[in-house]
C-alpha cells in the first residue's frame, strides 16, 4: 500500500511527526533482519473505531522479541495503550496498525546484543490485502516452488522481520506468474501456509488447518475462526494437509489481519469446488465481518474501543538492549 503520511509515528516512546521518525543507515536491522514486528487492524464501527484483538497482538509481540531473544523495553499492556492513542491522534474511522521493534545503531557485526533496541508503531489506511474483488469472488493461488523454512533454521511462530525474505519469495514469483498469492509447503511437504496467511480447507463440512508446529504463524485471525467455528458447531481438525488435499476441497479461505477472510477459488488453475466462494466460507465471513463492523454482539470479545480515556506511554525509556 502506498503511504499517506499521518501526523503521529510513536517512536521510542515520543510522538514524532511523519517526516522526522527516520533511522540511521548503521540500524543493525537493516543489515541483518533484526527485528520483529505485528499487523493490527481497527475497524470502523457505529462508536467509533474499534481495535480487533489487541491483546493477543501485543502478546504476541512480546512473545516473538522473547524467541528472538530483543528485550522489549514496554510492557504489552504500555503497547496497547500507545496503539489506542495513535489511532485516536491520527484521526483514523479504520486503519492498519504497525508495530516493529528492532535492533537499532550501535555497532556492526552479526551478534545483535550490543545494539540498542528501539520500538516504533505507525498506522495506516489500508483495504483489502488481495484486491478488493478477492473477499467476494476469493483468489487463485499457486503451490510455490519455495518451502517453509525448517523448524529448527528459523522459529515461524514468532513474527520476526528477517523471515520475511522467505515470504517474498514466495509472493513475487506468485504474481510473476498471474497469481494472488502462493500457499508454501513445509520441509517435509506438507501445507504450511500463505506468505501472509493461515490457510483452511474445508471437506464434508469439517475445517481442517495445519498445526501450530507445521512452520507457520500462529494466526490471530486462525484463531478467531476456530472461535466462530466452534461457535457455529463446525468441526475444526488442526492436521497434516498434504498437497493434493488442496485439489479435492470444497472449500478454501486464507486469514490474516491484512488478508480477513479471503476465500481461495483455485489452486495451480484447478478450481476449489465450484471455483467461487463456498457455503461456509461465507458464514465465517459473514460473522466476522459482523463482529468487526459493530453490527454483530461482540461474543468472542474481540474488539477495544478507541474512544476513551488511556493513560499512554509518553516518555522515553532506555532501551538498553543488553
Ligand atoms: N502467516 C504469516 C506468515 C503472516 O505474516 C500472517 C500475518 C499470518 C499468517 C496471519 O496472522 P494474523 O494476522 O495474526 O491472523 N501477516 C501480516 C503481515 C502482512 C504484510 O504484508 O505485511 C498481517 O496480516 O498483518
Amino acid at each position: 500500500m502506498p503511504f499517506v503520511k499521518t501526523p503521529y509515528i510513536w517512536h521510542n516512546g515520543k510522538w514524532v511527526g511523519w517526516d522526522e521518525a527516520t533511522v540511521h543507515v548503521t540500524a543493525h536491522a537493516l543489515h541483518y533482519g533484526s527485528s520483529v514486528f505485528e499487523g493490527v487492524r481497527a475497524y470502523a464501527t457505529p462508536g467509533g473505531p474499534a481495535v480487533l484483538c489487541l491483546p493477543e497482538h501485543m502478546q504476541r509481540m512480546a512473545n516473538s522479541c522473547k524467541i528472538a531473544r530483543m528485550p522489549l523495553p514496554y510492557s504489552p499492556q504500555e503497547l496497547q495503550a500507545v496503539v489506542l492513542e495513535l489511532v485516536e491522534r491520527n484521526g483514523h474511522e479504520s486503519c492498519y496498525i504497525r508495530p516493529l521493534a528492532f535492533r537499532g545503531s550501535e555497532a556492526l557485526g552479526v551478534n545483535p546484543r550490543k545494539c540498542p533496541v528501539e520500538v516504533v508503531i505507525l498506522t495506516m489506511e489500508w483495504g483489502r490485502y488481495l484486491g478488493s474483488e478477492a473477499i467476494e469472488n476469493g483468489v487463485d493461488v499457486m503451490v510455490s516452488s519455495w518451502r517453509r523454512m525448517a523448524p529448527d533454521t528459523l522459529p515461524a511462530f514468532a513474527k520476526i522481520g528477517g523471515q520475511y525474505v522467505n515470504s517474498q519469495f514466495v509472493v513475487m514469483e506468485a504474481v510473476d506468474n498471474g497469481f494472488s498469492e502462493g500457499i508454501v509447503l513445509d520441509v517435509q511437504g506438507y501445507v504450511s501456509e500463505g506468505s501472509g496467511e493461515n490457510i483452511f480447507i474445508v471437506m464434508d463440512g469439517v475445517i481442517y488447518t495445519p498445526p501450530l508446529a507445521n512452520s507457520i504463524l500462529g494466526g490471530i485471525t486462525r484463531r478467531c475462526v476456530m472461535q466462530m467455528a466452534a461457535d457455529m458447531g463446525i468441526e475444526v481438525k488442526e492436521q497434516l494437509i498434504s498437497r493434493e488435499m488442496l485439489y479435492v476441497a470444497d472449500e478454501m479461505f486464507m486469514t490474516g489481519t491484512a488478508a480477513e477472510i479471503t476465500p481461495v477459488r483455485s489452486v495451480d488453475r484447478t478450481p476449489v469446488g465450484e471455483g467461487t466462494r463456498g457455503p461456509i466460507t461465507q458464514r465465517l465471513q459473514e460473522r466476522f465481518f459482523g463482529i468487526t463492523s459493530g453490527q454483530l454482539p461482540d461474543t468472542f470479545r474481540w474488539m477495544t474501543p478507541v474512544r476513551v480515556p488511556h493513560a499512554s506511554v509518553g516518555v522515553a525509556r532506555s532501551f538498553d538492549g543488553r
